[in-house]
C-alpha cells in the first residue's frame, strides 16, 4: 500500500467488515506449540507469578490458533544470552517436540533476534515469543482502519528490531502463528523500506491522532464528562457498558475482544449525562511496541475526566491484575484522576472477594456488581453521578429572558437541580463544570 493509499484508507475511520479474526481462528486451527517461560526471581511469589503468566501465554497461543502440547518453565538465575534457557532444557524440549509432533516454541518473555535464529537453528521449529502472539491476535481483531495501521506499526517496528533473526517465523505464508499482519514480501525487503513504510504509518496515525484530539475537545467543550472504562483483559468490561448504556458492544470470553475505543452516552437517575469509552484490556508485559503504536487510542484514557477500574473479581488473579492495571494507569498519568473500582462478576463469587480488592487507594471508592445479573448497577450509576459531581460547581443562577441560551450551555455542561421561571428570568439551581463557570459568574443569585 502507497503513503497516498494509507492516507486514503485512515479517511474514514469506519468500521470495516472483518473476517480476519474468525477465519484467522480456523485458519490457524491445530498448530502443536510448547510453550517456555523463565523463572529468574528467588521468591516463591516470583515462581508463582512465572507461573500465571505462562498461563496466561497458552491462552494467548489458543486465542492466537494454536493448540498447546506442553509447557516448560525454568528456573535460573539469569536469561542465557544466546539461548534464553538453557542450553541442556533446550535438548530436553527438542526430545518432547518429536514425541509430541509439536512445531512451534513460544517464549514467555521477549527474544532478541539471535536468540531466535539461534534456537530455530538448534531445534528446526518455529519460534516465537509473547509479543509475537499478542501482536499476532491483535492483526486478527483490529476492525477500524486506524486500529489496523496502530498494529501495522507495532508488528513492523517489532520485526524490524530482530530483523537478523526469525528465519523460520517470516519464511512461512499461508498458516502458522504469527503470520498475520506485514506478508513476506515485504519482510523481505531492507530495512530502508520497513523504515519508510514505518515513517508512512507514523505520519497517517498523527494526522488520525490530530483528528481524535479534535473530537476529543468538542466532546470536552460541549458534552458531559468523559469515564474510560479501563481494566484487564476479559473482565467484563464491554458488558458493563453494554448493560449500562443498553449498547450492543462485542463481548467474548477471550482476550482483547475489544481494541478500538468506542464512546456510549449513559444518562444518569440524576440526569446527568455521561460518556463512557471502552478500551482495550491490558494484560502482563504488555509489548513496548504495542503501548506506543496504541498511544493516540490509549490517550483517551489520559483524556478522560473520570477512570472507572473493572476487575473481575471472580478470577483468583484479581489482586495481581488491578496492580498491572494500576502500573499502566500510572504510565499513562492517570492515577491522579477521579477514580472507582467496579468489582464485576461478583455473581460468579462463591465466597467473599479479598479485602483488600476493596482498597485501592485513598479516595477510590469500590463497588462490587454483576454486568450479568444486573446486581450493583444502580448503586454504581449512583457512584458514578457522585463522582462526576466531585468536580462540578453548584451554582444558583436567575438567567434573564434574552439570555436564554446559556439554559443549553448548562444542560451541556451540567445538571439542573430546580428550574422555577419568575417575572426578573429564570431561576435555576445547578451543578456545572467549572469550563462553563466564567460564563455563568455574572448570573449568580446573590442571597436574598
Ligand atoms: N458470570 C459473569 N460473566 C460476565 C460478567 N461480565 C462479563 N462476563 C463475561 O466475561 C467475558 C468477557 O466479557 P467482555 O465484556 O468481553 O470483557 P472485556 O473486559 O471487554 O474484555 P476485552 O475487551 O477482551 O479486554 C464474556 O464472556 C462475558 O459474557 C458478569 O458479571 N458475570
Ligand atoms: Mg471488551
Amino acid at each position: 500500500m502507497s503513503p497516498e493509499e494509507i492516507i486514503e484508507s485512515t479517511e474514514q475511520n469506519e468500521i470495516i467488515e472483518d473476517n480476519h479474526s474468525r477465519l484467522g481462528d480456523e485458519a490457524f486451527a491445530g498448530e502443536k506449540t510448547i510453550i517456555v517461560g523463565l523463572n529468574c526471581g528467588q521468591g516463591e511469589g516470583d515462581l508463582e507469578e512465572a507461573e500465571r503468566s505462562l498461563d496466561e501465554l497458552a491462552e494467548l497461543v489458543k486465542t492466537a490458533g494454536g493448540v498447546v502440547v506442553a509447557s516448560v518453565l525454568q528456573n535460573r538465575s539469569t536469561p542465557d544470552v544466546a539461548w534464553f534457557i538453557g542450553r541442556g532444557k533446550l535438548d530436553e524440549i527438542i526430545a518432547a517436540a518429536l514425541e509430541l509432533q509439536a512445531e512451534t516454541l513460544v517464549f514467555d518473555d521477549e527474544l532478541s533476534g539471535s536468540q531466535i535464529r539461534n534456537i530455530e537453528e538448534l531445534t528446526d521449529m518455529k519460534v516465537l515469543d509473547r509479543t509475537f502472539v499478542i501482536l499476532d491476535i491483535f492483526a486478527g481483531r483490529a476492525k477500524t482502519s486506524e486500529g489496523k495501521l496502530q498494529v501495522e506499526l507495532a508488528q513492523l517496528q517489532y520485526r524490524m528490531s530482530r530483523l537478523i533473526g526469525t528465519r523460520k517465523a517470516l519464511s512461512r505464508l499461508g498458516g502458522g502463528i504469527g503470520t498475520r499482519g506485514p506478508g513476506e514480501t515485504k519482510l523481505e525487503t531492507d530495512r530502508r523500506h520497513i523504515s519508510r513504510r514505518v515513517a508512512a504509518l507514523k505520519r497517517n496515525l498523527n494526522s488520525t491522532r490530530e483528528r481524535r484530539e479534535r473530537t476529543r475537545q468538542q466532546r470536552h467543550n460541549n458534552d458531559a464528562l468523559t469515564v474510560a472504562v479501563v481494566g484487564y483483559t476479559n473482565a467484563g468490561k464491554s458488558s458493563l457498558m453494554n448493560t449500562l448504556c443498553e449498547s450492543e458492544l462485542e463481548t467474548a470470553d477471550q482476550v482483547f475482544a475489544t481494541l478500538d475505543p468506542v464512546a456510549r452516552k449513559l444518562m444518569l437517575p440524576d440526569g446527568q449525562q455521561l460518556i463512557l469509552i471502552d478500551t482495550v484490556g491490558f494484560i502482563r508485559k504488555l509489548p513496548h511496541h504495542l503501548v506506543e503504536a496504541f498511544r493516540s487510542t490509549l490517550e483517551e484514557v489520559t483524556a478522560a475526566d473520570i477512570i472507572m477500574h473493572v476487575t473481575d473479581v471472580a478470577d483468583p488473579e484479581a489482586e495481581r491484575q488491578v496492580q498491572i492495571v494500576n502500573e499502566l494507569l500510572s504510565e499513562l498519568k492517570a492515577l491522579d484522576k477521579p477514580r472507582l473500582h467496579v468489582l464485576n462478576k461478583a455473581d460468579l463469587l462463591v465466597e467473599p472477594a479479598s479485602r483488600s480488592l476493596f482498597f485501592d487507594g485513598e479516595g477510590v471508592k469500590t463497588i462490587q456488581v454483576s454486568a450479568r445479573t444486573g446486581k450493583g448497577l444502580e448503586e454504581l450509576k449512583e457512584l458514578l453521578a457522585q463522582t462526576a459531581g466531585l468536580g462540578m460547581i453548584p451554582l444558583r443562577l436567575l438567567i434573564p429572558y434574552d439570555k436564554s441560551a446559556l439554559l443549553s450551555l448548562i444542560r451541556d455542561n451540567g445538571v439542573i437541580d430546580s428550574i422555577d421561571y419568575l417575572e426578573a428570568g429564570t431561576s435555576v439551581d445547578t451543578r456545572v463544570k467549572s469550563s462553563v463557570y466564567s460564563a455563568l459568574a455574572d448570573f449568580i443569585r446573590l442571597a436574598e
